[in-house]
C-alpha cells in the first residue's frame, strides 16, 4: 500500500518540489496551499507525470477553523497521513524592531507557529490512534542563529525547534517520528514574499553565489521520511556551500 503524505505550502518552492518528489517515488500526496489555481496546476502534473493519487486540499493555516474542519472531513481513503510536511511558512519585511510593521510580526506568528500548530493537532489525532506517523517541521538556518532585522522570523523558527523538540517528547509514547530540517539561503519565493514582490531586491538575496533549491531540500526531507522505523533525523542543518552562517556567504562580486 503506497503511503500518504500532507505538504502545507505545496503551491511553491520546497513544498512543491516535496510534493513532486515524493509523487515521483510512488506516495500519494495530499496539497495544501491558499492558491487553488496553483494546487490544481499541480494535481495535473503530478497525475500526468506519476500517475499517483492526489488530493487538493486547499486552507489557510492560520485559520483554525477551516484546519480542523478540511482535515476533519478528508475523504476515509484519505485519513489515514503516514506523513505531515509543515511546510506552510514565510518571512515578511526585514527591518529593525523599531522600524518593523506589527501587522507583518503578527502574520508571522500567525503562519510559522500557530499555524504549524493548528494542523499538527488536526492530523496527529489520528496518529496517535494508529500509534504510527512522521511530522516533518521545516525549521531554517534562523533558528539557529537571529540574524540583523530578522529578529520576528527567526523568533519563529527558533520556536518551531521548540515546538519540535516538545512534540518529539510528548509523541514519543505513540511511536511518531518527529523532526526539523533547517535549510540555509534557498531560491523560491521566500524573498519576493519577504520583500512584497520587489523582485529586484529579491534576486539580490541570490546573486553571486548558488544557493540551494527547493529540490535539494525536498531530497533532504524525503531521506528524513526514507529511514528505518528505528532511526529517526531530529535536527538537520542543510546550507549551501557558499553560505557558512547567516550572514557569512562567499559571493562572487
Ligand atoms: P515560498 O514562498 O516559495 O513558499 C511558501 C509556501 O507556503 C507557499 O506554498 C504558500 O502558499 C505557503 N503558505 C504561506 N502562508 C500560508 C498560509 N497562511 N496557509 C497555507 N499556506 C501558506 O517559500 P519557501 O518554499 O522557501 O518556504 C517554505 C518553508 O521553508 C517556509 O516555512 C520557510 O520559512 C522555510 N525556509 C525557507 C528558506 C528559504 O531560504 N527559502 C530557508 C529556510 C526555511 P500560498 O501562498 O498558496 O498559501
Ligand atoms: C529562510 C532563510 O536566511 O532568510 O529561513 O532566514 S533566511
Amino acid at each position: 500500500m503506497a503511503k500518504t503524505v500532507l505538504i502545507t505550502g505545496a503551491t511553491s518552492g520546497i513544498g512543491k518540489a516535496c510534493a513532486l518528489r515524493f509523487s515521483s517515488e510512488g506516495w500519494r500526496v495530499i496539497i495544501n496551499g491558499r492558491r487553488k489555481d496553483r494546487l490544481e496546476e499541480l494535481y495535473s502534473l503530478i497525475r500526468k507525470k506519476f500517475n499517483v493519487e492526489v488530493h487538493i486540499l486547499p486552507f489557510d493555516v492560520c485559520d483554525k477553523n477551516a484546519v480542523f474542519d478540511s482535515v476533519g472531513n478528508l475523504p476515509e481513503e484519505w485519513k489515514a497521513i503516514d506523513l505531515l510536511v509543515n511546510n506552510a511558512g514565510l518571512a515578511l519585511g526585514l527591518d529593525p524592531v523599531d522600524q518593523a510593521d506589527t501587522g507583518d510580526w503578527d502574520t508571522m506568528i500567525e503562519t510559522n507557529l500557530k499555524g504549524l500548530l493548528y494542523v499538527t493537532k488536526a492530523v496527529v489525532a489520528d496518529m496517535v490512534k494508529r500509534k504510527k506517523g512522521h511530522i516533518i517541521n521545516l525549521g531554517s538556518i534562523a533558528a539557529k542563529e537571529t540574524y540583523p532585522k530578522g529578529s520576528v522570523y527567526c523568533a519563529t523558527k527558533k520556536g518551531v525547534e521548540a515546538i519540535t523538540q516538545g512534540m518529539r517528547i510528548d509523541l514519543l509514547e505513540y511511536n511518531i517520528k518527529v523532526s526539523l530540517i533547517n535549510p540555509g539561503a534557498t531560491e523560491t519565493e521566500f524573498s519576493l514574499v519577504r520583500f512584497k514582490g520587489d523582485n529586484e531586491k529579491a534576486e539580490n538575496v541570490y546573486k553571486g553565489y548558488q544557493p540551494l533549491t527547493g529540490e535539494d531540500v525536498a531530497n533532504a526531507v524525503f531521506f528524513a521520511a526514507s529511514l528505518p522505523p528505528h532511526a529517526n533525523i531530529n535536527d538537520l542543518l542543510l546550507m549551501p556551500t557558499a553560505q557558512a552562517s547567516a550572514n557569512f556567504f562567499h559571493k562572487k562580486t
